[in-house]
């Protein structure tokens, strides 16, 4: 025989699993349309545990990425992509070590350890990226004495790397973006895709980010002020 108290208990909990049911289902409330684009920012080896200059956790977005990349049927990838000896590397400038910043041509620049060089394998997108659909992928950070965390304006505020054209081209406006590092290349490239009147979603758990300086902070809040809606890999319905 069900007592009162376990059949108040019995309803208590009906209630959490409704809630819980709504919430879900509320929470996967933006659809993927035609103009929709998923932009996935530099999953490259260096950036991934064992890489030099590995953010913590990255290797846990490729899973998510992955995941929602099944939802998308237009994908750019990007690939951080450096000269040896790139003016971004603190090997490049006596005296100096990663993390410290230096003044430029075009202003401040954090100098890291040397990484995705070229054709090497650290550069290389991670292998367990598993997104055959994707139909570009952007390099970005070519020239040797500009870089480019955007994947679509180089660090001068001026040199384009075309993505921009590409998505309007294809009518792309709505702007999903994934990866590596929340407070820098993620954050440069939502930043500029406002700037270009794009509509622009950073996914947080589908990012990481590196935090120096207080630098993962000021991201967010750039961000916000820019008009970059901040959701999760959950509020999209894959
Ligand atoms: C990045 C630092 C230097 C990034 C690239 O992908 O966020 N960060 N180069
Ligand atoms: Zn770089």
């Amino acid at each position: 025989m069900l007592d009162r108290r376990q059949f108040v208990a019995g309803l208590g909990t009906m209630a959490v699993m409704t809630i819980a049911a709504r919430s879900a289902w509320a929470a996967a409330s933006i659809k993927i349309d035609d103009a929709s684009a998923l932009l996935v920012i530099d999953v490259q080896n260096c950036f991934l545990p064992g890489g030099s200059l590995a953010v913590k956790g990255g290797d846990q977005v490729v899973p998510v990425i992955n995941r929602l990349a099944k939802g998308f049927a237009n994908v750019v990838l990007t690939q951080d992509w450096h000269t040896p000896g790139h003016a971004s590397f603190a090997s490049s400038h006596s005296g100096k070590k990663p993390f410290e910043t230096i003044d430029l041509a075009y202003g401040k620049q954090v100098l890291w350890p040397d990484h995705c060089v070229q054709g090497t394998e650290g550069a290389g997108l991670s292998k367990d990226l598993s997104i055959p659909q994707a139909g570009l992928i952007i390099r970005k950070g070519y020239h040797q004495d500009v870089d480019s965390y955007s994947a679509f304006t180089e660090a001068d505020g001026k040199t384009t790397t075309g993505l921009a054209a590409y998505l309007n081209a294809r009518k792309l406006q709505r702007l999903f973006i994934a990866g590596l590092a929340t407070d820098f290349c993620v954050a440069w490239t939502a930043l500029d895709a406002r700037k270009a009147g794009f509509e622009a979603y950073v996914i947080e758990d589908a990012c990481r980010g590196i935090d120096t300086q207080g630098s993962l902070a000021k991201a967010w809040a750039d961000m916000e002020k820019a008009g970059v809606k901040r959701i999760q890999s959950s509020d999209i319905a894959v």
